[in-house]
């Protein structure tokens, strides 16, 4: 990654964020909008949004309370909405031709479920996705603690990058082959988007809810100006809280962070490349709060968790094959089947593995491509095994690098039919895909 491959435009400080702090709505209605991706003063850009604009509304509840949401589709292509990271009922899944019919133009669809665990999720198409999702079609969805951490702020920070030309409209090409054989379609712009917009003040206690909606890129993220820890990711709490180092975000994961205001200015969100720090976003500083008392960051309350039962567990492989430079192109796999799952492109009729509910699966993910992949699983969390052979962070979307292999341990309880997936959703778009059944 190179900075220079970035438009670098005027200051991001100069960026209005477009998102409205509204109730959650009733009512989501995909539709084309306008955005302001570029600076003010730069063209506007025609892209999708819900309830007119992109990223959609916040849609918030408390833990254990239940979003009625009745979704149209006006966007003159087929569509559905996914509820990235909550372990809810198949049917309200969202993933066409899985666990409901695509939503044709001009026609609607409820989704009704209850938010079993508190943390930082988000919604997003999951139709042609790799298309929908780059054109603007998400949102943050957040579930509350019944006891919320004492903070001065609580933010959502979506980070994102789109293809933009000159004129000021999304790149179009979102099929395009040599894309999708690689990292998949990266931006030349990034920004990260801070909702709701308000100054804070050095000393607050903030919450930091970032959220990767980027339908490719991988974005490691330094956060300057504060002294805090990581306390969730993919919304689950960890056990205890990390050192801020080190965080990345691969496409679709997030990162909770608790942290106290130590500059005087702003809060600013880089993104490090190869010669030098690209701002992506950043968090104007006012005042000083001297009232607050130092204390630990201390670890939010867990959500319920099944523990896995690891010596009945059943022992699955997933081979992550194909993509540029792999003997599978080399052989002539082209079109939707760049990418495989254990030689397999995309969906089959029967599923990569058949669970008892409440079954114990320890899956060894082994990535044999030049690429790294974020591996996504619908409707659970799994434990990512840790060198040590112990049980470490518990997520919905794993990153395994180019020649890692990875085991994750889960607890498949959630009946129905669930997509596993990579969530480079070029990659997804090109075959690496299958889905598991929990009867
Ligand atoms: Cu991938």
């Amino acid at each position: 990654m190179n900075r220079r491959e970035f438009l670098i435009t005027t200051s991001v400080a100069a960026l209005v964020p477009r998102i409205t702090l509204a109730s959650t709505p009733t009512e989501l209605v995909a539709q084309p909008v306008s955005a302001q991706i570029l600076p003010v003063g730069e063209p506007a850009t025609p892209m999708l949004g819900f309830n007119g604009s992109t990223p959609g509304p916040v849609l918030r509840t408390r833990q254990g309370e239940i979003f009625d949401i009745r979704f149209r589709n006006q966007i003159g292509e087929g569509s559905a909405v996914h509820w990235h990271g909550l372990r809810i009922d198949n049917a309200m899944d969202g993933v066409p031709g899985l666990t409901q019919d695509v939503v044709e133009v001009d026609a609607e669809f409820a989704y009704r479920f209850r938010a079993p665990d508190a943390g930082t999720f988000w919604y997003h198409s999951h139709n042609r996705s790799w298309e929908q999702v780059a054109k603007g079609l998400y949102g943050p969805l957040i579930v509350e603690e019944l006891t919320p951490p004492d903070v001065d702020h609580d933010l959502i920070v979506l980070i994102d990058d789109w293809r933009m030309t000159e004129a000021g409209t999304l790149a179009d090409g979102f099929e395009n082959m040599h894309d999708q054989a690689h990292q998949g379609r990266l931006g030349n712009y990034a920004r990260a988007l801070v909702e709701p917009s308000t100054p804070v003040r050095r000393g607050d206690r903030v919450r930091l809810r970032l959220i990767n909606v980027a339908t490719d890129r991988i974005f490691p993220i330094e956060i300057e100006g504060v002294d805090g820890k990581i306390v969730a990711n993919d919304g689950m709490p960890l056990v205890s809280p990390q050192e801020l180092s080190s965080l990345i975000l691969a496409p679709a994961q997030r990162a909770d962070i608790i942290a106290d205001i130590t500059s005087p200015d702003q809060i600013a969100f880089m993104f490090p490349t190869q010669d030098g720090p690209y701002l992506l976003g950043e968090i104007p500083v006012e005042d000083a709060n001297t009232e607050r008392q130092p204390s630990e960051i201390s670890a939010l309350l867990p959500n319920e968790v099944t523990q896995p039962n690891l010596d009945n567990a059943v022992s699955l492989t997933l081979t992550m094959e194909g993509g540029a430079m792999s003997r599978r192109m080399m052989q002539g796999m082209m079109g939707g089947d760049i990418w495989a799952f254990n030689g397999q492109s995309g969906l089959t009729d029967t599923p990569f593995h058949l669970f008892e509910r409440g079954q114990t699966a320890r899956i060894r993910l082994v990535n044999d491509t030049r690429f790294p992949h974020g591996i996504h699983l619908h409707g659970h969390h799994f434990f990512e095994v840790g060198a040590d052979d112990g049980l470490g962070a518990f997520r919905d979307t794993t990153l395994v690098d180019a020649g890692e292999t990875r085991d994750i341990v889960c607890v498949f309880d959630n009946p129905g039919k669930w997509l596993l997936h990579c969530h480079m959703l070029g990659h997804q778009a090109a075959g690496m895909k299958t889905w598991v059944e929990v009867a």
